[in-house]
């Protein structure tokens, strides 16, 4: 018989792991009208106008500005919908996508 002892090395999960969420950002640019980007954060995200216009305002002011959290599937989704419609009125309006920490 081996003598050898060696330590189990990997180490149980115990607990059930939530996915990992995914950030939606809004890019500022220099061309989408305002109103257009309310259009898109109302119907692609079911903002209110007044959640929509605030949003736009911080990416307008800041650069950028954190939309909403979803799973990464669903983040990607509806990133590439929102830059989509925009891409269809030749705006450069941008969506992205980065997970949480
Ligand atoms: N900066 C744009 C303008 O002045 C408006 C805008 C706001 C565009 C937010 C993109 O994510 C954006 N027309």
């Amino acid at each position: 018989m081996s003598d050898i002892v060696t330590k189990p090395r990997a180490k149980i999960q115990l607990e059930t792991q939530l996915p990992r969420l995914h950030k939606i950002i809004l890019l500022n640019d220099d061309y989408t009208p305002r109103e257009f980007v309310v259009t898109v954060l109302k119907a692609e995200f079911r903002m209110s106008e007044d959640q929509a216009y605030r949003v736009m305002m911080t990416a307008h002011r800041r650069g950028l500005c954190v939309v909403a959290v979803y799973t990464r599937d669903v983040a990607e989704t509806k990133a590439t919908r929102a830059t989509e419609a925009g891409r269809r009125k030749g705006y450069p309006l941008l969506f992205t996508t980065e997970p949480e920490e």
